[in-house]
This record gives C-alpha cells, structure tokens and sequence, in this order.
C-alpha cells in the first residue's frame, strides 16, 4: 500500500514517522521554541536528518483551551518555514485548518494537507481535490477551546470510525483519491483518557476504512495523567504510545521526538518482519 503526496510515493508497508514543527507561540509541549522562520527551519532539518519522513509544519495551537488565529498572523509563522523546508528533500505537510493557507502552503511545496476538522471549512475539499497533494483527515468532537469539557460518546469508536467513514467517502466523491487520504482517529481531541486507551486498543478496527492510518499521542495529556510527567518529560511515554499505535495497526505516527521514535522502531520492525 502507498500514500501519494504530490510526486511522492511513500511506502505505507513500513512505519512511516511525522515529525512535529509547531511555528506557534503557545502549543502545549513546543510552544515559543522556534520564537523564529531561522531556528523552526533548523529544527525541521533536524528532524529530517533524525529520520522523518515528513516534516508537518503548523501554524495554530489546536491544544484544548486554544484560541483561533487569524489567517495572516497563520501565514506569517508558516509560509516561509514551508518555503525553506520544501526543497530538502523530505515531504513536508501542513497543518491547518484554513482553505486559504493550503492553497498557499501547496504552491510553496507542502505535500500534504493535515486538517484536524476533516475539511470541513467551505472550500477546503475542492482546495485539495484540485492538487495532487494527500491529506489527513482527523477526528475531532467539537472545537478546541471547549472540547475537553465532559465529552461524551455512546460508542467512542464506532462514532469516530463512522464520522471518518462519512468524511472518506466525502472527499472521494470530491474528487480525492482514496491513495491520498489518511484518516487519524485525533486522540486527546474531544476525548477523556479512557476513550483514548479505547481507540488505542481498537485501532486495528479503522485499517477497514481502507485508507492509511495515522496516530498522534505524543507528549499528549493523557500520557501526563499516566505518567505524572511534564510534555517535555514524556518522551519514553510517547515512545511507548508510538510503538503500540504502530503495533495496532497505524501506518504514520506524528511524533516530537524522531531520534528516539525511530530507534523505537527500528527494534519493532526487526521483530515483526520474521513473524
Ligand atoms: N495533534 C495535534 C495537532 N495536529 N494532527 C493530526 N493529524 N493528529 C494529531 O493527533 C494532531 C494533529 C496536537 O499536537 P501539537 O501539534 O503538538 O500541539 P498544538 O496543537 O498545541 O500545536
């Protein structure tokens, strides 16, 4: 199985790493890290040279208690890190949910479009649609300012599973390939942590979407109420989060810490390709 992205074709038969640049001033582990386009730019290609194979670029927190950003100030922080970072060899994704910005952020290179509202903005599918870029659609109860507020869900993976179904079949009667769409269950987005642990457990269930699959818990909260760790503390955490998402079924893991995902990786692939 292979995700196209633009003029990339990535091979989905092995773990496939995301590694996170949040150009914000406020996301909830690497907030005001990169206060600059120069040191986000050196912190992509460190990521590159750590082994992603993607390098997702966003612009707006989407933490739980978050504020909207406005598209300029969005602009502003990821236009020229996508610039500089299209040209170095490892695809690079933006992460938004504004159509304006992909269609700005594909024209300066980006490959892949992660929008954690499954573009639901008017106009962001016929954004996508019309490029040959991929795109990851997510799964989020609510909005961010609010959606840690009780959430609640009868069956948290059928309704999760069937939004993303809805949302698959949307975007290919868009005009979207399905060898371009990922689909990403969106944990802490809307979900306490033992709706997290049940989709963890459950992933496996979404690989029947027929699309490839994507998880992101790193340095998450959840992995702060297990462990009693700070974000940037939850590196072995996140570690282990990745290991059994990829273990469950997920094709792409967004991480923070690339060096230690891929070691992490590179143990568990050596194991499963003798099963
Ligand atoms: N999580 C975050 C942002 N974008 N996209 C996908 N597809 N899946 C995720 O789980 C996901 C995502 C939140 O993490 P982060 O970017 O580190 O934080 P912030 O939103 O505070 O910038």
């Amino acid at each position: 199985m292979r995700l196209q992205c633009g003029r990339h074709a990535i091979d989905l038969g092995q773990p496939v790493v995301m590694g996170v640049l949040n150009v914000t001033p406020d996301s909830f582990s690497d907030g005001g890290v990169h206060p600059d386009a120069a040191s986000a730019v050196e912190h992509g290609l460190r990521l590159a040279g750590e082994g992603a194979d993607f390098i997702d670029v966003g612009g707006e927190s989407t933490r739980p208690g978050s504020a909207p950003v406005a598209l300029d100030e969005e602009r502003r922080r990821v236009l020229p890190v996508l610039d500089a970072l299209a040209g170095c060899g490892v695809p690079v994704s933006v992460d938004t949910r504004k159509p304006e910005l992909m269609a700005e952020a594909i024209a300066a290179g980006a490959v892949m479009v992660n929008d954690v509202t499954a573009l639901s903005a008017p106009a962001a599918l016929a954004t996508v649609a019309r490029s040959p870029v991929a795109v990851c659609l997510m799964h989020m109860l609510g909005e961010p300012g609010t959606m840690q507020e009780n959430p609640t869900y009868r069956d948290v993976v059928r309704e999760v599973r069937d939004f993303l179904a809805q949302r698959v079949a949307a975007a290919e009667r868009g005009g979207i390939a399905r060898d371009r769409i990922v689909v990403d269950p969106g944990f802490g987005f809307g979900k306490t942590v033992e709706h997290n642990l049940t989709l963890l457990r459950s992933l496996e269930e979404f690989r029947s979407l027929g699309v490839a699959l994507m998880a992101g818990l790193s340095r998450k909260a959840m992995l702060g109420k297990l462990t009693g760790r700070e974000p940037g503390a939850r590196v072995h955490a996140s570690v282990a989060a990745a290991l059994l998402a990829v273990q469950n079924g997920a094709h792409i893991v967004r991480v923070h810490d690339v060096a230690a995902t891929r070691d992490a990786l590179a143990v568990w692939q050596a194991v499963a390709s003798d099963e």
